[in-house]
């Protein structure tokens, strides 16, 4: 990294936090970011020039190219700065594997609350809002149950999307209670929501 960096960014989007935490834990320094987003309906202020999917986050690097998704962009920081938060050899799987359950609750909470705000109440199909919350839900029995060893190693990406996705779900989804059942995920929340990178990047809105 030689250049200055540009992030497209947003302080409400879950996504966008992983690559902010990154960051800060990595102390990367040089990056602008231009404040934006949208939704499905109104790509007004999405980067469409930048990701055909018109969502946040995006990256330019240095050299003029756009990544995206967020998992790309984490990955690619990550690598330019030696931050070491994706592990080597066999350890990099479930690290992986973390970001990738941490981001499935994401889009599951996500299409919920498009759900219930993009579409007109009369066509509004409430078994399908159930069907992803269940994602959700089974996705934290098996956090519960499965992951605590992954939860107590050093500092990787996968926690921290898992840190982003739990913060999201008191975010937008507080009335669900995620809390309820899971109090060994509720103990690593409550520690890893008091990280400096985790308080500074907390949405607001
Ligand atoms: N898989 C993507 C998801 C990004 C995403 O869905 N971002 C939302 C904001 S939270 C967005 O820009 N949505 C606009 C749209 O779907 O058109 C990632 O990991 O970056």
């Amino acid at each position: 990294m030689n250049g200055r960096l540009t992030l497209f960014s947003s302080l409400t989007s879950p996504y966008v936090r992983k690559v902010r935490v990154l960051i800060r834990e990595a102390g990367i320094v040089g990056i602008d970011e231009i404040m934006g987003g949208g939704t499905p309906l109104d790509q007004t202020g999405a980067p469409v020039g930048q990701n055909p999917l018109g969502k946040v986050p995006a990256l330019v690097t240095d050299t003029g190219e756009a990544l995206f998704d967020s998992r790309v962009i984490c990955r690619w920081l990550d690598d330019h700065a030696g931050a070491g938060l994706y592990p080597g050899g066999e350890a990099l799987w479930r690290v992986l594997v973390l970001e990738s359950l941490a981001d499935g609750i994401l889009d599951a909470a996500l299409l919920m609350i498009y759900e219930s705000r993009l579409r007109p109440e009369e066509i509004r199909f409430a078994p399908w809002v159930e069907s992803q919350w269940l994602k959700v839900a089974r996705s934290l029995d098996t956090l519960e149950n499965g992951w605590a060893g992954d939860l107590e190693q050093p500092l990787n990406m996968g926690q921290i999307a898992l840190g982003c996705a739990l913060g999201y779900l008191d975010f937008r989804h507080s009335a669900r209670n995620w809390r309820d059942g899971h109090p060994r995920l509720a103990a690593w929340e409550e520690a890893f929501a008091r990280r400096a990178p985790m308080r500074e990047t907390r949405p607001v809105g």
